[in-house]
């Protein structure tokens, strides 16, 4: 998962704990929220990840992988959840590398295979990299970090976002989606590789989904969306916070079978912003059933909706199963931002050990409000639909 620097990000991991990694001043924080409800928060990361939180999170089981970077090299943190309440997280340094190129929106998934006592492997996504065509990278710990996808256009910005370790083509082996939101004129893009992974740099996949639209920014949010359907295979749902269709920036997310590929206008079902700004598809998140009906649900991020108040942001869910086309009105929000300029939805996630939600929000709650700063927990509490 990928951020612009500033960008906050949520990180569900195995055990339904979550990691929320938080631009500060300063430099930035890592937090474990462990899964008892309501989520407890730990004190931030302490050795290396306190003072340089790095600029990409990913969840390995119940730990995170954090990249960082220290003078010209690059510097893989694995970061343990805390021991016991009022603990922090222990980080250690995984491995590190000659610096491959700028960490600025970089991207981090753990490879299955990938064992914290072992010989551990990353996809590290670097879309900064070659002048801003972007680059994924497979890095073993303990080797030199080889270059697998290779965007072949200066701004195309491949890799800001990876999901690794899901069968996208229902063959059996693991597949890789990226994104390469600067595509097309920041139309944006995402890739599709079949496994097993490429031992070389591939060229450009057959398999791609694109946004025809300049400027939609297709792939800055992307998320495994799990079987919505039930028809055996999972989805993505890519977010596109950009496209215009109800306004500028309205935003929209798609949801599209990975064992297809085109524009995204084609997509299975896809969700508009309703109005200008909304930035609906700024965060996306899924894989997880809320309701219990054995279809996998989405939630989607819109932190400029102005519901009551000026940007303060809004969270959707949309319960699995839906074709068609939708508009987010803020009247059909699971949850609005509590005061203006909240931003609620730049980040959320679904827990997928209880199908719980969580989401964030860039500014801290006003003194005084009982909600915790930047996160909010709901435990689900919707009846199965029949
Ligand atoms: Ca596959
Ligand atoms: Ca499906
Ligand atoms: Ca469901």
């Amino acid at each position: 998962m990928g951020a612009p620097d500033g960008r906050i990000l949520l990180v569900p991991a195995e055990s339904g704990g979550l990691w929320l990694l938080q631009p500060e001043a300063g430099g930035g924080a890592l937090r474990w929220f462990g899964p008892a409800r309501p989520l407890q928060a730990s004190p931030a990361a302490t050795g290396p990840a306190a003072t340089d939180p790095g600029r990409a999170v990913g969840a390995c089981g119940d730990h995170a992988v954090l990249l960082t970077e220290e003078g010209d090299q690059l510097v893989s943190l694995i970061v343990a959840p805390p021991e016991g309440a009022g603990a922090a997280p222990r980080s250690a340094e995984l491995g590190r590398a000659p610096a491959l190129g700028p960490l600025s929106g970089a991207s981090v998934a753990c490879l299955p295979a990938a064992d914290p006592t072992g010989e551990a492997a990353l996809l590290v996504g670097l879309p900064g990299a070659r002048a801003g065509a972007g680059a994924v990278y497979r890095w073993t710990i303990g080797q030199t970090p080889a270059p697998i996808l290779l965007g072949p256009t200066a701004g195309q910005l491949l890799g800001g976002t990876t999901i690794a370790g899901h069968d996208l083509n229902g063959d059996g082996l693991d597949d890789l989606a990226v994104s390469a939101w600067g595509a097309m004129n920041n139309a944006g893009a995402v890739w599709l590789i079949d496994g097993p992974l490429p031992p070389i740099p591939a060229d450009v996949p057959d398999r791609r989904y694109f946004s025809r639209i300049d400027g939609d920014v297709a792939g800055f949010a992307l998320a495994y969306a799990g079987d919505t359907d039930g028809d055996g295979y999972g989805e993505l749902l890519v977010g596109a916070h950009g496209a215009d269709h109800r306004g500028w920036s309205a935003g929209a997310a798609y949801l599209v079978d990975p064992r297809g590929r085109g524009p995204l206008d084609r997509a299975q079902a896809t969700f508009l912003g309703d109005a200008a700004n909304d930035r609906a598809g700024w965060s996306v998140a899924g894989g997880a059933d809320v309701n219990n009906d054995g279809r996998a649900d989405l939630i989607i991020g819109a932190p400029g909706v102005d519901s009551g108040a000026a940007e303060a942001g809004a969270v959707f869910l949309r319960l699995g199963g839906e074709r068609g086309v939708f508009v987010l009105s803020p009247a059909s929000a699971l949850r609005a931002g509590p005061s203006q300029q909240a931003q609620l939805g730049e980040a959320v996630a679904l827990l997928p050990a209880d199908g719980g939600l969580a989401f964030g929000r860039a500014r801290r709650a006003p003194p005084g409000t009982a909600e915790t700063p930047a996160l909010t927990r709901l435990q689900p509490a919707l009846t199965p639909r029949r």
